[in-house]
């Protein structure tokens, strides 16, 4: 099947294709699509080399589905003209995540919402996406009531230019220009993206919303802090979780040991738990730190770890478009 990738030079976009290597996805041929100054240009997929096409060309081109990881600007002006040619968007960006037409998934979650009429369905945000992985076994046996987390966002997720800043910083290089609005190298910045009118971040905002919508529960509150480390790949997250039933610490750490996706790595004793730079370049989520909150009853706290890039981004866009394939919408 004719596959689009757009954005298929980013960081988001380079993963996007080896996602698609990787997992075997039946492309018959893959249309690459990235800014006007790439066009032309080839990308590797498969061992071929693929030439770079224009956003227009590849509408015309009448994908069965296109992969989308090009920012929210680009999402709201093309995916409805690509769905208009009948082509399935996954779109990674923001755009459409909060739009209540629109289905936000995460395949092991809330696959069954999608139908053949969703023609652009919404991938979450990394940082979310890892949470939700892990909330969602837990809701589903005892009832979140109030989740706190707190992010320890790596650079790639702000992109390219981020982790030439970290490595630059690390070598003492001042020449390069700086993304963030302080040096990230031997620091930590309390701010993932820009500043809304209510002092929260919007990384902060997302993942007090989308959750949300993807357990399709509205029940529970959630509050966060998104801070940026100097950490190249990986986002870790430590999560308060208060739950409206009392728990049994050995069936928490059952239920996540048994959850599609989630890997427990839970060793106190011999220094096991999850960390960013073990997760680079895998599609689990990982958690570990499971333990009782002492301070208040029925509350639990726990670290989770992914590589933002991978479930975080592209591993879960293929899955929702594995699940295209497999209910024959393509
Ligand atoms: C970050 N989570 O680490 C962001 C990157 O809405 O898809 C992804 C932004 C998004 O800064």
């Amino acid at each position: 099947m004719k596959v689009a990738v757009v954005g298929a030079t980013g960081m988001v976009g380079q993963v996007m294709l080896k996602v698609l290597e990787e997992r075997n996805f039946p492309v018959t041929e893959l249309i690459p699509v990235a800014s006007e100054k790439s066009v032309g240009k080839t990308v590797n997929y498969k061992g071929k080399d693929y030439s770079i096409v224009s956003m227009q060309d590849a509408v015309e081109m009448k994908p069965a589905i296109a992969i989308f990881s090009a920012g929210g600007g680009t999402s709201l002006d093309w995916a409805p003209k690509f769905a208009e040619a009948g082509t399935f968007v996954v779109d990674n960006s923001s755009a459409w995540r909060m739009d209540p037409t629109k289905k936000l998934v995460v395949p092991e979650i809330n696959a069954n919402v999608v139908e053949k009429e969703d023609k652009i369905i919404a991938n979450p945000n990394c940082s979310t996406i890892q949470l939700v992985m892990v909330l969602h076994p837990l809701n589903q046996k005892y009832d979140v009531k109030r989740v706190i987390v707190s992010t320890y966002q790596s650079v790639t997720g702000t992109g390219k230019n981020a982790v030439d800043q970290l490595n630059a910083e690390i070598k003492g290089d001042d020449s390069v220009a700086k993304v963030y609005p302080y040096e990230i190298f031997k620091n930590a910045l309390p701010q993932c993206d820009v500043f809304s009118d209510d002092d929260y971040t919007k990384e902060e905002l997302k993942l007090m919303k989308e959750p949300k919508k993807i357990l399709g529960d509205d029940t529970f509150s959630l509050t966060a802090t998104a801070v940026r480390v100097p950490v190249q790949g990986g986002h870790s997250e430590s999560v308060n979780i208060e739950f409206e039933n009392e728990f049994d610490l050995a069936d928490v750490k059952k239920i996540l040991s048994e959850t599609p996706g989630v890997i427990v790595m839970d060793d106190v004793e011999n220094n096991i738990y999850p960390m960013p730079l073990y997760s680079e370049g895998k599609d689990e989520v990982f958690v570990g730190r499971i333990r009782r909150d002492k301070s208040q009853p029925k509350t639990l706290n726990l670290w989770i770890v992914a590589d933002n890039l991978r479930k975080g981004a592209a591993t879960n866009a293929v899955q929702i478009a594995e699940y295209l394939v497999q209910k024959e919408f393509v």
